[in-house]
């Protein structure tokens, strides 16, 4: 492993890593292309997450590339609030028709936890708007996942992200999580069981009775606690309710737009309409920092009132619709329309989920679930160090030339929308070897 130039690794302190443990052993990337980066010790690793769920098309695309270069020349920066620039208004333009339904509003930020943000204060602010101030408690969801910010953090039901941080935001609940129901073992798509947990809803709605209600967050695939599909109708059952009782229904796509299901948005796939939704990390192919939250027409216009010299909503970034950010946005879309890598993981849905499925019996495997190009393979913990044999297998794999992500003694898989069944096969294969040779 070449060490950097200075040689220190102290300053910098990683986020969501085991710093020490990197530290004595770093793994770095040097380069990208394709499906592959390069270590700087010299080898391939196939990329079997996107980067982090966000690389859909891949590594060094010609035409990301080349936006990137011409608009750092052209406009570096313009201010974000009270100046505009063209390729702000075409992005929002160009992803406000790509999304089904009405939500045809686009406000940007940074990352998927500052979309998050965004959107838990529109749905609060909305209501306020409308003469509902009363409507501020927001619903989350059990090992749900929406960033590190405090609002995100709050509505987010992962115990390890949010015991360390003191009383959170107040006035959140949350629903049940749908993970592990018996007999949704082995899923390939929709689990058949357990739409009902979405009548979880009406007993947070009794509890806190829904007039104090804003809305409600979910992630439509569960991508950080470990993959977990959303049952059958679930999501159906829980618009539906949201409805009956005047409550915004945020879809969290941070993960699951841009193509990771098979369609343009979870929103495709399900073929469900929610209120909000919440993107990020494919918007540009992970190549410039960038999160985008939609909004319906109801939500929107009902701010565009008061006097026309007002701003309407006290909120914004610095950096909303940075010019970079904008040029590659547009030229990642150009790349997934032209390489029709928003249906991509349909085509390859079932060759995927055979592969996947093929792990079932290897050492360990105690589920496999798969949907459009993710997977989740989950392992029996070592007894009294959860999260150890998990842990294992993605240094073994990635000695082996195959990076994979881990949470929990979950394996997750979720590979740019590029790979070829070649690649497939040959992931498949490393984590049969390296679930064979852990412990
Ligand atoms: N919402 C969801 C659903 C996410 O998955 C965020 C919000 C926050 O996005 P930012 O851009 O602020 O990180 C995420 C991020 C993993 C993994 O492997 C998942 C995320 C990030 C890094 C790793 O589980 N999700």
């Amino acid at each position: 492993m070449d060490l950097p130039p200075n040689n220190n690794l102290d300053a910098y302190w990683m986020p969501f890593t085991a710093n020490r443990q990197f530290k004595a052993h770093p793994r770095m990337f040097v380069g990208a292309e394709g499906m592959y980066f390069k270590t700087s010790d010299g080898r391939d690793v196939l990329d079997g997450i996107a980067g982090l769920w966000c690389c859909n098309a891949g590594h060094k695309r010609p035409r990301i590339i080349e936006a990137v270069k011409n608009q750092v020349e052209e406009l570096d920066y313009s201010p974000a609030f009270q100046m505009g620039h063209h390729k702000a208004f075409d992005l929002a333009d160009r992803l406000a028709r790509l999304m089904p339904g009405d939500l045809n509003h686009v406000f940007f930020t940074n990352s998927g936890s500052e979309s998050v943000e965004t959107a838990l204060k529109m749905a609060i602010a909305y209501h306020r708007a409308r003469g509902e101030g009363h409507r501020t408690r927001l619903i989350g969801r059990e090992k749900g996942y929406h960033g590190v910010n405090f609002g995100g953090m709050s509505v987010g039901g992962m115990p390890a992200n949010r015991k360390m941080f003191g009383s959170l935001v107040s006035g959140v609940d949350h629903l049940r999580h749908t993970h592990g129901i018996a007999g949704n073992e082995y899923s390939r798509g929709e689990p058949e069981h357990g739409a009902e947990l979405a009548d979880d809803l009406e007993r947070l709605c009794q509890l806190h009775d829904p007039s104090t209600i804003a809305a409600v967050i979910v992630e439509p695939v569960a991508g950080s606690a470990g993959v977990i599909m959303p049952p059958k109708g679930y999501l159906k059952r829980l618009r539906e309710i949201c409805t009956k009782h005047g409550i915004l229904l945020i879809f969290d796509e941070v993960i699951t737009g841009f193509g990771r299901l098979g369609t343009p948005f979870a929103v495709n796939y399900f073929g469900v309409q929610p209120d909000l939704v919440t993107t990020a990390k494919g918007l540009t192919n992970g190549v410039v920092p960038m999160g985008a939250v939609f909004a319906s027409d109801t939500i929107h216009d009902a701010f565009m009132t008061g006097p026309e010299n007002m701003i309407e909503f006290f909120h914004g970034y610095t950096y909303s619709a940075n010019p970079m950010a904008c040029a590659t946005a547009l030229a990642a879309l150009d790349t997934y329309e032209e390489e029709g890598l928003f249906t991509r993981g349909a085509d390859l849905g079932d060759y995927w989920a055979d592969a996947m499925h093929g792990l079932r019996g290897a050492p360990y495997v105690k589920d496999i679930r798969t949907m459009g190009l993710i997977a989740a393979i989950e392992l029996d913990p070592i007894e009294g160090a959860p999260t150890k044999r998990a842990f294992n297998a993605f240094l073994k794999a990635y000695d082996k030339g195959l990076l994979i992500r881990t949470t929990g003694d979950i394996i997750a898989l979720s590979p740019p929308l590029i790979i070829e069944k070649s690649h497939i096969d040959m992931a498949v294969e490393t984590v049969r070897r390296v679930l064979e040779e852990i412990e």
